[in-house]
């Protein structure tokens, strides 16, 4: 069995990436190595910083993934501060800073980069397009999930399963492209 290192301390991500590769014949190892996440205007930028750091000093294949939730009224604000943002407002304060916006659209984006040895990184991009609740909602998930609805449907994605999330979800999707391209390896 092929096995890939996931370099995340997120345990959410982790348990969505576990469950998607299941169905293949790919072991998913997390580390929790920790990198810098510099403050780049793109996600893809965050990751190629994360990459080239990792490489200095893990000599395996790996992936990491950076997302962030985009809210249109906010101008795409948290965006790339999604994770300080959540640390120090969290969900209530999205919340509280859209009280009287009608409009109330955004998207989920995540990025994933491969990362082997003497290679250039790839990267694998997931949106997922929805609205946020004036509420919090459901249980499950992690970050931002329980004020997040995605188009077409009534639950939050902290509502859902993991299965359910990953089946319309930013990471699902860019995971689907990265299972593609590691089918062919
Ligand atoms: P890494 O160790 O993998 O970097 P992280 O927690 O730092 O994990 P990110 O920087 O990629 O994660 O994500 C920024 C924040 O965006 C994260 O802390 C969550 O609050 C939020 N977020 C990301 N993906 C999410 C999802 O699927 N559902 C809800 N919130 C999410």
């Amino acid at each position: 069995m092929k096995s890939i290192y996931f370099i995340t301390g997120n345990k959410g991500k982790f348990s969505e990436v576990k469950e998607k590769l299941k169905r293949l014949d790919v072991a998913v190892i997390q580390e929790n190595l920790g990198y810098p996440e510099v403050q780049g205007d793109s996600l893809e930028e965050v990751a190629g910083y994360g990459v080239e750091h990792i490489k200095k000093r893990f000599l395996h294949p790996f992936i990491i993934e950076d997302a962030g939730l985009f809210v249109d009224a906010l101008d795409g604000f948290p965006g790339v501060y999604s994770k300080y943002v959540f640390f120090t407002i969290g969900c209530k304060g999205i919340l509280k800073l859209l009280e009287d916006k009608k409009r109330r659209t955004a998207v989920f984006r995540s990025v994933y980069a491969y990362s082997e040895p003497n290679n250039k990184p790839l990267f694998f991009i997931g949106e997922c397009q929805g609205i946020i609740t004036t509420k919090e909602r459901g249980e499950g998930g992690f970050g931002y999930d329980p004020i997040f609805i995605p188009d077409g449907e009534t639950k939050t994605f902290a509502e859902m399963n993991t299965e359910e999330k990953n089946t319309f979800s930013h990471r699902g999707k860019a995971l689907d492209k990265l299972i593609d391209f590691l089918k062919e390896k």
